[in-house]
């Protein structure tokens, strides 16, 4: 465990007693989500983006899927109608079109919108007539209109390519988001249909021995079984007698079929996670968005069935994926070739980091944070949530990228619709998702995992707990929790304190910051009086009081802009600095710089300075200072000259058309070869 700070002075030690910071009597534990409808957001940062996703981007997209090469949508209908052929798009876009009610039915959750309920009441319709066809419950529309006789990939069909079962999985998912935001069962019921029938069919023998080319609908299935245990009582609606535990079963065998011989399949190799049995892969490899699903599924297994095999695994990969394999953006995958990650420690920086990957990485940290309660998980979910997967969608909200380099020397470029679309849906999932991201809770304590502006109505220990966060993160690092309960109550309030505030934890870490502070980084006050950080439990700094309404807990968290070094093993960024406030990853745009981004270097003990820009990319905080431009001036002539530079964050390139971009900046002349200056 590591020591945070002691900072006991005389006044200190008076509220201590009140206010006892204390070590844990047992290991983390789990966490139990608090709801998207128990919190709500109201933050400077969040709240004007989660405006535009909701009224442009997710009508955008759903506007695009109806267009695009005869429309996602108009597949079911082809299959209602009867029809054998003219599939519109990949085999995966049922499951885009499910996703995207996934995404959708979290912001409805948070914010009612009648005409965004309508517009979705009409897309289960079609669904469900589509699924009316088959008296199986069978709905794949690719498989049905292409190739009927080969369900499942079977009869020569193609498992690698149908995405039959990723298909299941998103639907399994949207059908309950969409209950738990409107209470409609009409999505339930044709999932029921669909996760019965795929339960009959594919399994151990005498089953189809089959497992999913694209994972998703292991956590998926997962989550029906809790969702059924938990609404017994829904079970009599269903068109088809449900029995949870054959969803949690079928979870089960689809992570550990992987990796061993199966009578109706061949191995899909490292790039779909069959490489080796799961509870053997040291390390997380292939497609960069199947692993990071699969291993969420994995962790999300082990909450549910505890056991420790599941969680070793999920915990190992992991700790490959984040030490080893993932971009100071959070980005993941570094290879177009399969859309994969590289070996250990191969970060180039143009390298591919899919939207989605950022995405999957997310959903995997914060299973990790509610299986383990422990906040390093939440580290990375805000590495992710602040940058690579932040940057997917544009600050319009209409048009987005597939990939995420660090470094593009012709400028990254957003694109209104994409031959395979796969990333806005995943984006809208993740952000859906965000209030109920902010807090977590377990039997004796509320966990503020985000610092996002909010209120929230968490049930707690027979009582409902009303919690006030006002923040100007991640620009500023104060935040003040107000407890607005009803009646006193004792138990534990844990703050997260940030990996990127808490100072070099290991050698070994992949990122380290050379100028973070090791020391008094955070400091914490109860109605005005300062508390000693003494020591942080699972990166939590835990007060435990009996509180009482009113009562006031401010955080504050230093901010300096931070130059961050990868681990020398990262070939790429030998010799080179990216920028950090809080945890925001910048990069320089010649949109800023001009076309001399590649040409800079930021000599060691350059400063910089934040300001906040209310006009400039939607209101960001910017960094200003000098840099070194290096340029060939003749055939063995070097100029070099200081220059005022800007950097900003990262999410928000690409939004000025398109220029140079770069993260990761030289220090010294040696790691650049000068271009001529134009
Ligand atoms: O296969 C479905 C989606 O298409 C994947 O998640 C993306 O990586 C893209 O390949
Ligand atoms: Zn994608």
């Amino acid at each position: 465990m590591k020591l945070f700070s002691v900072n006991l002075t005389l006044g200190i030690l008076c509220c201590l007693s009140s206010s006892l910071i204390q070590a844990p009597a047992q290991s983390a534990n789990q966490l139990t989500p608090v709801p998207i409808q128990a919190v709500t957001i109201d933050d400077s940062f969040w709240s004007p983006k989660r405006k535009i996703w909701q009224e442009v981007t997710i009508p955008d997209c759903f506007d695009k899927f109806e267009k695009d090469r005869g429309g996602a949508l108009n597949n079911f209908d082809r299959v209602r109608d009867g029809e054998t052929d003219g599939h519109a798009g990949p085999p995966w876009y049922d499951g885009l079109i499910y996703e995207m009610i996934r995404g959708a039915a979290d912001f409805l959750a948070a914010q009612p919108d009648a005409a965004l309920e309508k517009r979705i009441d009409g897309y289960i319709a079609r669904i469900a007539a589509a699924q009316d066809k088959d008296p199986d419950g069978y709905l794949n529309t690719w498989t049905e209109l292409q190739h009927p006789d080969q369900r499942w990939g079977l009869n020569g069909g193609n498992d690698g390519y149908q995405h039959e079962m990723y298909n299941v999985g998103a639907l399994c998912e949207a059908a309950v988001h969409y209950y738990q935001a409107t209470g409609k069962t009409s999505l339930l019921k044709v999932a029921v249909k669909l996760a019965n029938y795929t339960c009959d069919q594919v399994g151990p023998a005498p089953k189809f021995e089959l497992i999913p080319n694209h994972a998703i609908v292991e956590e998926a299935f997962g989550n029906l079984y809790l969702f059924f245990r938990e609404h017994s009582e829904l079970k009599r609606a269903m068109p088809v007698t449900v029995d949870e535990q054959r969803y949690l079963d079928l979870a089960q065998y689809w992570v550990e079929a992987r990796g061993h011989e199966r009578k109706d399949q061949k191995s899909f190799g490292a790039y779909n996670q069959d490489h080796q049995p799961v509870f053997e892969q040291q390390t997380i490899e292939g497609h960069a968005v199947r692993a990071a699903l699969l291993a969420a599924g994995v962790t999300a297994l082990a909450g549910i069935n505890g056991r420790d095999d599941y969680r070793a695994a999920a915990i190992r990969l992991w700790e490959n994926m984040n030490g080893k394999k993932t971009y100071v953006t959070g980005g993941i995958g570094a290879t177009a070739e399969g859309e994969a990650f590289g070996n250990n420690y191969v970060l180039p920086n143009d390298g591919y980091l899919e939207t989605c990957g950022a995405v999957a990485a997310g959903f995997f940290d914060r299973n990790l944070n509610l299986l383990t309660g422990d906040a390093r998980y939440v580290d990375a979910l805000e590495r992710e949530l602040y940058n690579g997967a932040l940057a997917g969608v544009s600050l319009a909200g209409n048009s987005y990228t597939y990939v995420n380099p660090l470094q593009a020397a012709n400028g990254n470029s957003r694109w209104a619709w994409n031959g395979c679309p796969c990333c806005p849906p995943m984006f809208l999932k993740l952000m859906g998702a965000l209030p109920g991201y902010i807090y977590a809770q377990d039997k004796t304590g509320i966990y503020v995992n985000l610092f996002v502006g909010s209120q929230a109505k968490i049930q707690f220990a027979g009582q409902t707990v009303r919690l006030k966060q006002t923040t100007d993160y991640p620009w500023n690092g104060d935040v003040k929790i107000t407890i607005e309960s009803a009646k006193a109550g004792e138990f534990d309030l844990h703050l997260r304190i940030p990996g990127w505030c808490q100072g070099p934890t290991s050698p070994d870490d992949l990122y380290q910051a050379s100028n973070r502070p090791l020391n008094g980084a955070a400091h914490l006050k109860i109605n005005g009086k300062p508390v000693a950080l003494v020591e942080l439990v699972h990166g939590y700094a835990t007060l435990h009081r009996r509180w009482q309404s009113g009562d006031v807990v401010q955080l504050t968290l230093d901010m300096p802009v931070q130059r961050v070094t990868a681990n020398a093993q990262v070939a790429a960024d030998n010799g080179r600095i990216a920028l950090m406030r809080g945890p925001m990853v910048y990069c320089f745009e010649g949109a800023d710089n001009g076309a001399a981004v590649q040409n800079l270097i930021l000599p060691p003990g350059t400063e910089f300075t934040p300001e906040y820009r209310s006009n400039l990319l939607g209101g960001v905080t910017i960094l200003r200072g000098m840099a070194t431009g290096v340029f060939r001036t003749g055939k063995d002539q070097v100029n070099s000259e200081s220059f005022n530079v800007t950097a900003t964050p990262y999410y928000a390139n690409a939004n000025r058309g398109t220029c140079p971009m770069q993260v990761w900046m030289p220090e010294n002349p040696g790691s650049i070869k000068p271009q001529r200056q134009e």
